[in-house]
């Protein structure tokens, strides 16, 4: 491209951003060197999954601020890989296609063209060489290898279990997928059934993904929430002798109470839901080790069938719900102190031991569903019936060899779910028919499709190396690139996906598919998929949370062709530090246009000038501006920065001031991971050479940290949104909000605007602005 090149004055947001869209795809620019590139930095965002027409801004927010992460540090020097995809099997995008009437096969291919549209509009620096779809065979095939090696290292296995069952979705869920009894989906009540499920044994990983927690550069309440729902209790399991001449063992957590026990406790009438304590006598009792005396079982309601060993020792001195219980059916209650040295006493005499238990459950992971990869396992009625079977713990079963996989999912026209249990891929012979890898006799299929959530345990690594055909993911790539370096998603994630990832990710370590040995070894840290996550925060409407129902839904697109881009981006970036979140609010979004034609001005009029020097002002705003942008983009607290970007722009336009083009050039440095169309458009015009070098691919500006250190910082005083004055203040004072209120107030200026009305609102942004709203 030759200068020449460089046209119109006013800034055509539309024009602009086809063109470089365009010199950047053909460059290159976005593509990673994943082969040979130095100081590889993978930032991750999570990919989107479809169940509507396309994006939002709520998914746009939430990729602008990734991606601004990922800009400014390839101007610092990393070679960032950033990819996209689709999560587009699953529940999802599966109710959404039910919703619609469209087959979900259809509706995949109709989505990822919507989707993958507006991405390319939004301005991230996608490698679109690299995407991947998790309904694509190409990938889900190794979903279904995962499948296989979960069971082959005995981490699969089929369990009976109370299910919850979503009578709505018609399938089975996880307990994570259960908010306050309810479905996570559609909100209705959730039903228990008693089903045989596939599970994935992540409890024997329990005590690891709790210890590492720490390792973590994590968002604080993501780890807590992870902490919490692993939830490790330490107590002890103590032995009772019962009448018949049996044993029970009982599950506490405080065994310095044991010298109040009155009764014992069963889950025999277990149910989830009722709140009334219900009970009782099972027929036996056990012997109070300490006392000697009689202690009656009962069989309650309350006490869960699946947690210790479900059985419990009743202390109603010590224990609410005991006392409750005791209450109601007339037990003894003692209350005695607790004693510290049963912690001891009771081991010593070989009556229980010191036992740890976690709050995880086993991950639940088939579904009656059909838009999922099929489990790809087999089962040999008549190899289960000589007690042959690939493990002996499941007589019959058996993997689908893997140069079988994938098994793949075919279009069925009945794909809608049933109210009996059955996948709709049960009521297909031609799918589940087949012949035994063991005996090679009649066999059956399993019908039912994995959970959504094994899908996205694992894109990832699948990422840097997506069309390899022999494996999940290339050895050595994989160990240049991951573990991932910045991970940004939403919270609502704390325990699902991001505890199902670090699972896999160990699992695959366990098994010799992941070494990072090399890099330090587990205590470093690469004992994790996802060094560093951050959560971001969530787009509001006009006070309200964007929903369907409301019809309060904003897509990009109209912005984006009105607005642009990144004025869009910028706005969405302004409304909050980015884990907290925003309002989104039309008239906002036209002031944010308006910055984004003066930031144009101002780059053409300094160009216009040619001026070899700026002002002393403006040189000495611009060092400050250089360390704030990037020390404010580290923490992501992008709406500050922006801020202070205006301020930047203000003191520009004042007549006295000087812009000299080299220290435009830094500005637009400092506005490229925000704007990345207009930045570059003015780097172009800005740059006198005729090659075009991207302003994406500079180096990140440096400041000389002795010029900065003023000791009084300037602070805009408005009254209504306008400048009315400005006050100089001691830097330890210009953080303080009632100081710099009490000191604009003593302004005669001010005072002149406010007119002798009281401030109804005081806005204050520290060492910058205070706003007076009558
Ligand atoms: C006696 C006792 C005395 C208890 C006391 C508590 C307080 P966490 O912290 O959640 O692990 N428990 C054990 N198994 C249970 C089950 N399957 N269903 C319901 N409750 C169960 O809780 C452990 C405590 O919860 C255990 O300690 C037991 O009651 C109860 F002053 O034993 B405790
Ligand atoms: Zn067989």
């Amino acid at each position: 491209m030759k200068s020449s090149d460089k046209k119109p004055r006013a800034y055509e947001h539309r024009i602009v951003e086809a063109k470089w869209r365009k010199v950047w795809t053909d460059a290159k620019l976005d593509v990673a060197d994943i082969v040979r590139g130095k100081k590889p930095f993978y930032n991750l965002m999570m990919f989107p999954y479809p169940s509507a027409e396309g994006l939002h801004v709520g998914n746009m927010y939430a990729f602008t601020g990734s991606d601004i992460y990922g800009r400014f540090k390839r101007m610092q020097g990393y070679n960032v890989f950033e990819p996209i995809g689709l999560d587009g099997f699953g529940i999802h995008s599966e109710n959404y296609a039910l919703k619609i009437g469209k087959h979900p096969m259809d509706q995949a291919v109709t989505s990822q063209k919507n989707f993958y549209h507006q991405l390319h509009t939004i301005g991230a620096m996608y490698d679109w060489t690299r995407t991947v779809e998790t309904y694509d065979p190409n990938y889900y095939k190794w979903t279904q290898w995962l499948f296989v090696q979960m069971f082959q290292h005995g981490l699969a296995y089929r369990g009976t279990g109370e299910v919850n069952w979503c009578p709505s979705d018609k399938t089975v869920l996880a307990d994570e997928q259960v908010i306050d009894g309810r479905c996570e989906r559609c909100g209705n009540i959730i039903e228990k059934k008693l089903l045989e499920q596939w599970f994935f044994r992540i409890t024997a990983y329990a005590g690891k993904l709790l210890e590492n927690l720490s390792t973590l550069d994590w968002s604080e309440k993501v780890k807590i929430a992870q902490k919490n729902w692993i939830g490790r209790s330490k107590g002890m399991i103590i032995s009772f002798k019962t009448s018949d001449g049996g044993n029970v063992r009982v599950f506490t957590t405080r065994p310095d109470t044991l010298n109040s026990v009155t009764f014992l406790a069963t889950s025999k009438l277990y149910e989830k839901g009722s709140k009334e304590k219900v009970g009782r006598e099972n027929g036996r009792y056990a012997i109070d080790p300490l006392s000697g005396r009689k202690l009656l079982i009962w069989d309650t309601n309350y006490v869960a069938p699946d947690y210790g060993t479900g059985i419990i020792m009743g202390v109603p001195g010590h224990d609410e719900r005991d006392m409750e219980f005791a209450r109601k059916y007339h037990i003894d209650i003692v209350k005695k102190a607790p004693d510290e040295k049963l912690w001891q006493t009771i081991p010593k005499n070989g009556w229980g031991n010191i036992h740890v238990n976690y709050h995880l459950r086993d991950w639940l992971i088939s579904r009656q569903r059909y838009w999922g990869p099929p489990i790809p396992m087999i089962f040999c009625e008549a190899c289960a019936g000589e007690k042959k079977g690939e493990r002996k713990d499941m007589l019959g079963w058996y993997s689908v060899p893997e140069n079988e996989l994938p098994v793949l999912l075919p279009r069925i026209p009945d794909y809608k779910p049933g109210d009996d249990g059955i996948a709709p891929l049960g009521k297909h012979k031609e799918f589940y028919h087949v012949a035994c890898p063991g005996c090679g006799r009649q066999a059956r299929r399993e019908t039912d499709v994995s959970d959504t959530f094994l899908d996205s345990s694992w894109y990832f690594l699948r990422y840097p190396s997506p069309r390899l055909k022999q494996a999940p993911f290339d050895p050595a790539i994989t160990k240049k690139w991951l573990p991932v370096d910045m991970y940004t998603g939403g919270a609502e994630h704390s325990v699902l996906h991001l505890l199902y990832s670090r699972f896999v990710w160990k699992a695959l370590r366990d098994w010799g598919y992941l070494d990072f040995s090399a890099r330090g070894g587990p205590a470093s840290g690469w004992d994790e998929p996802f060094t560093r996550f951050f959560a971001h925060g969530l787009v509001i409407k006009e006070g309200a949370k964007m929903s369907k129902s409301k019809g309060n839904v904003v897509t990009p697109d109209e912005y984006i062709a009105n607005y642009g881009a990144d004025s869009l981006r910028l706005y969405l970036m302004f409304m909050g530090p980015y884990d907290a979140g925003g309002d989104f609010r039309d008239s906002a979004m036209e002031g944010m246009a308006r910055w984004t034609g003066r930031v144009w001005r101002m780059a053409l009029n300094s160009m216009d000038k040619h001026s070899n020097t700026s002002s002393a002002n403006v040189k000495k705003e611009l060092e400050r501006l250089v360390k704030k942008v990037g020390e404010d983009i580290e923490r992501r607290h992008y709406n500050t920065a922006i801020a202070s970007m205006m301020e930047f722009t203000n003191v520009v336009s004042d007549e006295k001031s000087q812009l000299s083009t080299e220290d435009l050039k830094t500005f637009v440095k400092l506005l490229a991971p925000f704007a990345p169309y207009l930045a570059e458009e003015l780097w172009f015009r800005a740059s006198s050479s005729d090659g075009w070098i991207s302003v994406h691919t500079q180096s990140w500006p440096t400041f000389d940290a002795s010029a900065i250190q003023e000791e009084t910082v300037k602070i805009v005083v408005q009254v209504n949104g306008k400048l009315r004055d400005t006050i100089s203040v001691k830097r330890e004072a210009a953080s303080v909000k009632e100081e710099i209120e009490k000191l604009s107030l003593d302004s005669d200026k001010v005072q002149k605007f406010l007119a002798g009305k009281k401030p109804q609102k005081v806005i204050f942004v520290p060492e910058r602005l205070i706003n007076f709203v009558v």
